[in-house]
């Protein structure tokens, strides 16, 4: 599946806006066929955004079921002889579509795009309804897990992570136009060696016999590159521009079929970026040089449009991301909007691209211990039937981030039980799929702390150690004389295994503008000693390649003790101020601050 373009042969109408929308508690849409007239009882409601903290209405916020979305669209008239397709860049969590009265897709997982070719079912000229009931609900089949439990109140959901679980249509909804003999997938492997970079491509078309495929690269000046023929080949670049760190140099690799009479049938762009990635004992490479990440676990959450995607807050994230030196970032703990990964790539923002498989971990509760009740890995819980969806999310997650530059490393899951031998069973097979979707990158899973260092079982799967570890706040909370010996100690058995490990999250909850002369928890200059232990830490130990500090801003959690507003660990408050701690970043991570 290839994303909507405007090309020379491809037209793509957005259908974000305000969609009429309801809420539907007793799942009765479906039977009583709300698809099949203009959605009654509606409310408006913008796309994108998470519908939650939207409609001032308690019940909304805390929905949990069934929602219906609606709108009409007038198919452009220019569209004659197309072939038509709708295309949804996510719906959280699952989502099932109609075009007029007919079912046409759905889908499962709320962070991977999915479509229906609706050719049969519109008229160019006309209009048409477009309704999609989408289902926030979270069971020990999806990923991320949750349960829904009955309880006196009715019935409740119950999950396992630490983020609030928004959900609805949170990024564009697409109508495109492409022709009927179409590219419908390409995969890019780029190489260096020395001043030469080599661009691989596989193209997939559909209906294409007789016709060439043909590429031509084109570099950021606009200037040919190089060019070649065939749905396989390689394309040499002399005096390549590698793509790199905080340089996103892209080229244009244009595929296009080609009939007999050299007309272009089809044409699609696809930005390739130069470079190589690569784990060498304890060192991450990248263009063969070491790279040391600095930067954030990060979330889509912002206060009105939730998970919705935003250019303008894009913008401002990447533009504090520059400010504070950051060189990258995790997609903690979904995969993030597609315009996210453009935009790392065109900044040369390094980005560990993550699943949404979070919240594996029966015995962590909202983010840390308590929720206790279930077993992590059971017939009646995350089972073979689990591992099927998690295999799922990761193919689906390579099959869309894997022609990005930016992405240099999969991270299969966030904190999964992974101490027990049921971790093991369930693990082992999840790295095939990974390595399978894509033999190019490394992969690796984050690490929790109730797995430490010889107890975990699943790191020896993973090519990087990626390690979540909060010495000083929930263990030796205040006390980080006590943290600093335990944290290195823990750092130094790490570093015996031989590979680079990166440190995906370390943090402490900081209330703006709470001060103390000492050493007090929820203080701005505590989250500022405690990260300047940390950074003593790592920098006594070789092997640690990585720092990402939890969070990068503020974040709205589930209701909990543990929780004011949210989860505070940020560097900026959730309307991205800094606090004292992103300035005590910024002087570790910008050589020129
Ligand atoms: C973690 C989780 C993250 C939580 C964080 C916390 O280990 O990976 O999702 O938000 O801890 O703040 O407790």
């Amino acid at each position: 599946m290839l994303r909507p373009q405007d090309t020379r042969t491809r037209e793509r109408k957005s259908l974000n806006g305000l969609w009429s929308f309801r809420t539907d508690p007793a799942s009765a849409g479906r039977t009583e066929r709300w698809f099949a007239d203009r959605l009654r009882d509606s409310v408006e409601m913008a796309v994108p955004a998470s519908y939650n903290d939207l409609l001032a209405d308690e019940s909304v916020t805390r929905y949990s079921g069934d929602v219906w979305y609606q709108r009409t669209v007038r198919v452009p008239r220019g569209w004659d002889g197309q072939r038509i397709v709708l295309h949804f860049e996510s719906a959280t969590h699952r989502a099932t579509v109609w075009v007029g009265e007919t079912e046409v897709v759905s889908h499962e997982g709320g962070y991977t795009p999915f479509e229906a070719d609706v050719t049969g079912l519109v008229r160019p000229g006309d209009e048409v309804r477009i309704s999609a009931c989408v289902d926030n609900r979270l069971s020990f089949r999806t990923i991320p897990p949750g349960v829904v439990e009955d309880t006196a109140t009715g019935p409740k959901q119950r999950y396992w992570h630490d983020f609030f679980n928004y959900a609805g249509l949170h990024r564009t909804v697409w109508l495109s136009a492409t022709p009927t003999t179409y590219v419908d997938d390409v995969t890019v492997v780029t190489g260096l060696d020395g001043a030469t970079g080599t661009v691989g491509y596989t193209v997939a078309a559909v209906g294409a016999d007789g016709l060439t495929v043909h590429t031509e690269l084109t570099d950021a000046e606009g200037r040919p590159a190089g060019s070649a023929d065939g749905a396989e080949g390689t394309i040499v670049v002399e005096d390549v521009h590698p793509w790199a760190p905080g340089d996103g140099y892209l080229y244009d690799l244009e595929i296009q079929l080609v009939d007999s009479s050299g007309a272009v049938v089809d044409s699609y762009h696809q930005p390739v970026g130069v470079r190589t990635v690569e784990v060498r004992g304890t060192e991450f490479l990248i263009n063969g040089e070491p790279f040391a990440f600095t930067g954030f676990g990060m979330h889509e959450d912002h206060a009105g449009i939730g998970k919705g995607h935003n250019d303008a807050l894009l913008v401002q994230d990447f533009g504090l991301l520059r400010w504070i030196g950051a060189n990258s970032l995790r997609t903690s703990h979904y995969p993030y909007s597609e315009e996210v990964l453009d935009h790392a790539d065109r900044h040369g923002i390094v980005v560990i691209d993550e699943t949404a498989a979070v919240g594996l971990n029966m015995g962590l509760g909202g983010g840390i211990f308590g929720s206790q009740g279930y077993e992590t890995y059971s017939a009646d819980t995350i089972n073979d039937a689990t591992r099927e969806v998690h295999a799922q999310a990761i193919r689906e997650l390579v099959a869309r981030d894997k022609n990005h530059p930016s992405v240099v490393l999969w991270s299969i899951a966030n904190e999964p039980e992974s101490d027990t031998e049921g971790a093991e069973k369930y693990f082992e097979p999840l790295f095939r799929v990974v390595k399978e979707a894509d033999p190019t990158r490394p992969a690796g899973f984050v690490n929790v702390m109730l797995a430490p260092h010889g107890k975990c079982r699943v790191s020896q799967f993973a090519d990087v150690l990626m390690l979540n570890r909060y010495y000083g706040w929930y263990v030796h909370t205040g006390d980080l004389e006590a943290a600093e010996l335990a944290w290195d100690a823990e750092l130094a058995a790490w570093s015996g295994e031989g590979k680079p490990i990166i440190v995906t999250e370390y943090g402490a909850d900081t209330v703006p503008g709470m001060h103390s002369i000492g050493s007090e928890p929820w203080t701005e200059e505590y989250q500022v000693a405690y990260l300047d232990m940390n950074h003593r830490v790592f920098d006594r130990h070789d092997a640690v390649v990585g720092e990402h500090v939890w969070n990068f801003a503020d974040f709205a959690t589930t209701a909990g003790i543990m929780r004011v507003g949210g989860n505070k660990k940020g560097a900026f408050t959730r309307d991205r101020r800094p606090k004292n701690a992103a300035f005590a970043l910024r002087r570790r991570w910008r050589s020129d601050s």
